[in-house]
């Protein structure tokens, strides 16, 4: 009896060390209008987790070793394309109603952005880019870092030519939203305790550069999209290029609700009004 228990225990061992679980998601590629702060609305695209647009794109997890099997359904009138930055070998196209099914997996926690790569930078601008994240925790929060210049959001919708060189945004979302929406979203705004340890996934999936300036603490960056050389840096302010991320580690030292912002400043205002943009706040308890 000793020996079966024995064995038993083994194979349980065995197999939570060496067979790694798949979990499967669909993401739905919509059109819509998408409602801003100041109820401004514009026509958006996203990458959504039903068959009805929203601002928020689907925010995609995979635990490290684990495997996703992602489908990806075409439910605008348009072709669209699939694509994970900086990771060969998944670009693929999908035309009206088609669906299109990837794995993906990683051995190492990271964040990825996935992405319409057609017409590019247009259709990831509309909305098309989201956070996939690898190895989030129980106390894992998404930043999906965006900015719109709203009347460029027509143009495009109705088949325009927009030059990039003269981009000048007005509307700043996290996960589609922004100050004071943002600090209802429990996917975007941190709470939690002294000790805990918490992750952000963030990724700038705008077309302009913005700089995340933390009050109250300093975090770790686990992973980088743009260099491994960050690994490793206790900072307050994390830059971010367009469609770049980090994995971050906080491990809040003291209590207190801490504001976040971006430090371009430009980027905390909503339609050219202060502070309706990219401004949240942490709470520590
Ligand atoms: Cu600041």
């Amino acid at each position: 009896m000793k020996r079966a228990l024995l064995t038993l225990v083994c194979l349980l061992g065995f197999q939570t060390i060496f067979f790694a679980g798949n979990v499967s998601d669909t993401i739905y590629i919509n059109s819509g209008q998408g409602l801003f702060v100041n109820g401004k609305q514009m026509p958006c695209k996203g990458f959504n987790s039903t068959p009805t647009y929203e601002n928020r794109n689907a925010q995609l997890s995979v635990g490290i070793m684990d495997t996703l099997v992602l489908t990806i359904v075409n439910n605008d009138t348009i072709l669209h394309g699939f694509d994970i930055r900086g990771i060969s070998g998944y670009k693929d196209t999908l035309q009206q109603g088609d669906t299109l099914e990837v794995t993906f997996h990683s051995s190492t926690p990271r964040v990825c952005i996935y992405y319409d790569h057609i017409n590019y930078p247009n259709n990831a601008y509309m909305g098309l880019a989201g956070i996939l994240a690898v190895g989030a925790n129980a106390n894992t929060y998404y930043w999906n870092i965006k900015d719109h210049q709203s009347d460029w959001n027509d143009s495009i919708a109705s088949g325009g030519v927009v030059d990039w060189l003269d981009y000048y945004p007005d509307y700043f979302t996290i996960n589609g939203l922004s100050n004071p929406d943002i600090n209802s979203d429990t996917t975007a705004r941190v709470e939690g305790n002294i000790g805990d340890t918490i992750l952000i996934f963030m990724a700038n999936t705008g077309q302009a550069e913005h700089s995340i300036h933390f009050h109250g603490y300093h975090c770790e960056i686990l992973y980088s999209t743009s260099s491994s050389m960050h690994a490793g840096r206790i900072k307050d302010t994390f830059p971010l290029k367009r469609m770049e991320g980090y994995l971050l580690r906080l491990v809040p030292h003291q209590t207190g609700e801490y504001p976040v912002h971006d430090h371009n400043l430009l980027s905390i205002t909503g339609g050219g009004l202060y502070p309706f943009g990219m401004f949240l706040t942490i709470l520590i308890q």
